[in-house]
Protein backbone atom coordinates (compact mmCIF):
# COMPACT_ATOMS: atom_id res chain seq x y z
CA UNK A 1 0.00 0.00 0.00
CA UNK A 2 1.46 3.31 -0.86
CA UNK A 3 0.88 6.59 1.20
CA UNK A 4 2.32 9.96 1.15
CA UNK A 5 4.12 11.42 4.29
CA UNK A 6 3.59 15.39 4.60
CA UNK A 7 6.86 16.19 6.18
CA UNK A 8 9.72 18.37 5.73
CA UNK A 9 11.16 17.13 8.63
CA UNK A 10 13.61 14.24 7.58
CA UNK A 11 13.78 12.75 10.86
CA UNK A 12 10.24 11.80 10.89
CA UNK A 13 10.36 10.52 7.74
CA UNK A 14 12.92 7.73 9.17
CA UNK A 15 11.19 7.56 12.71
CA UNK A 16 7.73 6.55 10.56
CA UNK A 17 9.56 4.96 7.67
CA UNK A 18 10.96 2.41 10.64
CA UNK A 19 7.42 2.14 12.55
CA UNK A 20 5.26 1.35 9.44
CA UNK A 21 7.86 -1.32 8.09
CA UNK A 22 7.63 -3.21 4.80
CA UNK A 23 3.59 -3.15 5.12
CA UNK A 24 3.20 -0.14 3.35
CA UNK A 25 5.76 1.97 0.49
CA UNK A 26 5.98 5.60 2.52
CA UNK A 27 6.63 8.48 -0.05
CA UNK A 28 8.20 11.34 1.13
CA UNK A 29 8.46 15.14 -0.65
CA UNK A 30 10.85 14.67 -2.29
CA UNK A 31 9.37 11.33 -4.02
CA UNK A 32 6.52 13.55 -5.45
CA UNK A 33 8.80 16.59 -5.92
CA UNK A 34 7.28 18.54 -4.11
CA UNK A 35 9.21 21.36 -2.44
CA UNK A 36 6.87 24.32 -0.99
CA UNK A 37 6.84 25.21 2.38
CA UNK A 38 3.65 23.40 4.06
CA UNK A 39 1.40 25.51 5.84
CA UNK A 40 1.12 25.20 10.03
CA UNK A 41 -0.38 28.56 11.03
CA UNK A 42 -3.18 27.13 13.70
CA UNK A 43 -3.06 27.41 16.96
CA UNK A 44 -3.88 23.57 17.79
CA UNK A 45 -1.87 20.29 17.29
CA UNK A 46 -5.43 19.02 15.78
CA UNK A 47 -5.50 21.80 13.30
CA UNK A 48 -1.71 21.89 12.02
CA UNK A 49 -1.80 18.11 11.55
CA UNK A 50 -5.17 18.52 9.44
CA UNK A 51 -4.35 21.63 7.49
CA UNK A 52 -0.61 19.62 6.71
CA UNK A 53 -2.18 16.68 5.57
CA UNK A 54 -5.18 18.08 3.58
CA UNK A 55 -2.54 20.80 1.99
CA UNK A 56 -0.23 17.66 0.34
CA UNK A 57 -3.71 15.81 -0.48
CA UNK A 58 -5.00 18.25 -2.15
CA UNK A 59 -1.67 19.16 -4.05
CA UNK A 60 -0.46 15.21 -4.72
CA UNK A 61 -3.81 14.23 -5.12
CA UNK A 62 -2.68 11.04 -3.39
CA UNK A 63 -3.92 9.39 0.24
CA UNK A 64 -1.94 11.36 2.69
CA UNK A 65 -0.72 11.88 6.40
CA UNK A 66 0.87 14.28 8.35
CA UNK A 67 2.00 14.83 11.87
CA UNK A 68 2.04 17.51 14.50
CA UNK A 69 3.68 17.21 17.61
CA UNK A 70 4.57 19.30 20.26
CA UNK A 71 6.74 19.52 23.87
CA UNK A 72 4.02 20.74 26.75
CA UNK A 73 5.81 21.01 30.04
CA UNK A 74 3.33 21.39 33.11
CA UNK A 75 5.00 24.18 34.97
CA UNK A 76 5.05 26.11 31.76
CA UNK A 77 1.38 25.88 31.38
CA UNK A 78 1.56 23.23 28.75
CA UNK A 79 4.21 25.54 26.61
CA UNK A 80 5.88 25.47 24.30
CA UNK A 81 3.18 23.42 23.19
CA UNK A 82 1.76 23.64 19.44
CA UNK A 83 4.87 26.47 18.89
CA UNK A 84 7.12 23.97 20.05
CA UNK A 85 9.19 24.57 16.42
CA UNK A 86 9.54 28.30 16.56
CA UNK A 87 10.16 28.64 20.51
CA UNK A 88 13.07 30.53 20.83
CA UNK A 89 11.80 32.40 18.09
CA UNK A 90 8.48 34.03 19.47
CA UNK A 91 8.49 37.47 20.54
CA UNK A 92 12.13 38.64 21.53
CA UNK A 93 13.76 36.17 19.38
CA UNK A 94 16.21 34.26 21.84
CA UNK A 95 19.62 32.99 20.54
CA UNK A 96 19.27 33.80 16.93
CA UNK A 97 22.54 33.03 16.59
CA UNK A 98 21.98 29.11 17.45
CA UNK A 99 20.33 26.60 15.28
CA UNK A 100 16.81 26.29 15.91
CA UNK A 101 16.36 23.13 18.02
CA UNK A 102 20.29 24.08 20.11
CA UNK A 103 18.08 27.50 20.49
CA UNK A 104 15.08 25.57 21.77
CA UNK A 105 16.47 23.73 24.06
CA UNK A 106 18.92 26.71 25.45
CA UNK A 107 15.10 28.79 25.97
CA UNK A 108 13.60 25.66 27.73
CA UNK A 109 16.34 25.07 30.63
CA UNK A 110 16.27 28.91 31.25
CA UNK A 111 12.64 29.34 31.31
CA UNK A 112 12.93 26.37 34.00
CA UNK A 113 15.61 27.06 35.63
CA UNK A 114 14.32 27.38 38.84
CA UNK A 115 11.52 25.22 38.57
CA UNK A 116 11.69 22.23 40.61
CA UNK A 117 8.54 20.48 38.85
CA UNK A 118 10.01 18.84 35.61
CA UNK A 119 6.46 16.64 34.33
CA UNK A 120 6.51 17.17 30.44
CA UNK A 121 4.86 15.26 27.73
CA UNK A 122 5.46 15.18 23.85
CA UNK A 123 2.20 15.04 22.27
CA UNK A 124 1.63 13.77 18.56
CA UNK A 125 -1.59 14.43 16.38
CA UNK A 126 -1.82 12.23 13.13
CA UNK A 127 -4.45 13.48 10.52
CA UNK A 128 -5.33 10.77 7.79
CA UNK A 129 -6.54 12.14 4.65
CA UNK A 130 -7.43 8.78 2.71
CA UNK A 131 -9.76 8.91 -0.29
CA UNK A 132 -11.08 12.15 0.29
CA UNK A 133 -11.86 11.69 4.26
CA UNK A 134 -9.97 12.94 7.61
CA UNK A 135 -8.91 10.79 10.45
CA UNK A 136 -7.00 11.58 13.77
CA UNK A 137 -4.92 9.74 16.04
CA UNK A 138 -3.06 10.90 18.95
CA UNK A 139 0.02 9.61 21.11
CA UNK A 140 1.22 10.71 24.51
CA UNK A 141 4.90 10.07 26.24
CA UNK A 142 5.46 10.91 29.78
CA UNK A 143 8.62 12.15 31.26
CA UNK A 144 11.17 15.14 32.27
CA UNK A 145 12.78 18.02 31.56
CA UNK A 146 16.06 16.97 32.68
CA UNK A 147 18.79 20.04 33.82
CA UNK A 148 21.48 19.57 31.00
CA UNK A 149 20.93 18.37 27.35
CA UNK A 150 22.59 14.90 27.44
CA UNK A 151 22.63 12.55 23.91
CA UNK A 152 23.10 12.87 20.08
CA UNK A 153 20.67 10.69 18.87
CA UNK A 154 17.33 11.98 17.26
CA UNK A 155 16.13 15.57 16.58
CA UNK A 156 14.50 18.60 18.76
CA UNK A 157 13.57 18.13 22.06
CA UNK A 158 15.33 14.66 22.59
CA UNK A 159 18.31 15.58 24.56
CA UNK A 160 16.24 16.99 27.24
CA UNK A 161 13.60 14.64 27.32
CA UNK A 162 13.84 11.61 29.81
CA UNK A 163 10.97 9.28 29.32
CA UNK A 164 8.85 7.80 32.05
CA UNK A 165 10.35 4.41 33.31
CA UNK A 166 13.65 5.02 31.63
CA UNK A 167 17.17 6.66 33.22
CA UNK A 168 18.22 7.88 29.75
CA UNK A 169 17.07 10.45 27.62
CA UNK A 170 15.30 10.34 24.20
CA UNK A 171 18.72 11.18 22.36
CA UNK A 172 21.05 8.75 24.30
CA UNK A 173 18.60 5.69 23.30
CA UNK A 174 18.89 4.14 19.87
CA UNK A 175 16.03 5.00 17.87
CA UNK A 176 14.69 1.34 17.56
CA UNK A 177 14.15 2.15 21.39
CA UNK A 178 12.62 5.40 21.33
CA UNK A 179 10.36 4.17 17.98
CA UNK A 180 8.97 1.13 20.44
CA UNK A 181 7.58 3.95 23.42
CA UNK A 182 7.75 7.40 21.88
CA UNK A 183 4.45 9.94 21.31
CA UNK A 184 4.91 9.16 17.36
CA UNK A 185 4.79 5.22 17.86
CA UNK A 186 1.94 5.30 19.77
CA UNK A 187 0.09 7.45 17.16
CA UNK A 188 1.54 5.50 14.13
CA UNK A 189 0.35 2.66 16.59
CA UNK A 190 -3.03 3.56 16.15
CA UNK A 191 -2.74 4.75 12.04
CA UNK A 192 -1.54 1.53 11.46
CA UNK A 193 -4.70 -0.82 12.87
CA UNK A 194 -7.37 1.59 10.86
CA UNK A 195 -5.17 1.37 7.57
CA UNK A 196 -4.96 -2.42 8.27
CA UNK A 197 -8.95 -2.59 7.83
CA UNK A 198 -8.80 -0.80 4.98
P1 LIG B 1 6.84 19.08 9.77
O1 LIG B 1 5.84 20.11 10.24
O2 LIG B 1 7.36 19.36 8.40
O3 LIG B 1 6.35 17.67 9.92
P2 LIG B 1 8.44 20.07 12.01
O4 LIG B 1 9.86 19.82 12.38
O5 LIG B 1 7.97 21.47 11.79
O6 LIG B 1 8.14 19.15 10.73
P3 LIG B 1 6.50 19.78 14.20
O7 LIG B 1 5.88 21.10 13.86
O8 LIG B 1 5.60 18.64 14.44
O9 LIG B 1 7.54 19.33 13.05
O10 LIG B 1 7.49 19.82 15.43
C1 LIG B 1 7.43 20.76 16.45
C2 LIG B 1 8.73 20.81 17.19
O11 LIG B 1 8.83 19.71 18.07
C3 LIG B 1 10.01 20.81 16.34
O12 LIG B 1 10.89 21.73 16.94
C4 LIG B 1 10.56 19.43 16.49
O13 LIG B 1 11.96 19.43 16.45
C5 LIG B 1 10.04 19.02 17.86
N1 LIG B 1 9.76 17.59 17.87
C6 LIG B 1 8.80 16.94 17.16
N2 LIG B 1 8.86 15.62 17.39
C7 LIG B 1 9.88 15.42 18.26
C8 LIG B 1 10.48 14.29 18.87
O14 LIG B 1 10.04 13.06 18.60
N3 LIG B 1 11.51 14.46 19.70
C9 LIG B 1 11.98 15.69 19.96
N4 LIG B 1 11.49 16.82 19.43
C10 LIG B 1 10.45 16.69 18.58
Amino acid sequence: MEIVFATNNRHKLEEIGALLGKRFRLLGLQDLDISTEIPEDHNTLKENASQKAWFIYQASGRNCFADDTGLEVHALGGAPGVFSARYARIGHPTFPEMEPAAGNIRKLLLEMEKIEQRAACFRTVISLVWNGKEHQFEGVMSGTITREPSGTKGFGYDPVFRPEGYELTFAEMDLSLKNQISHRALAVEKLIDFLMQM
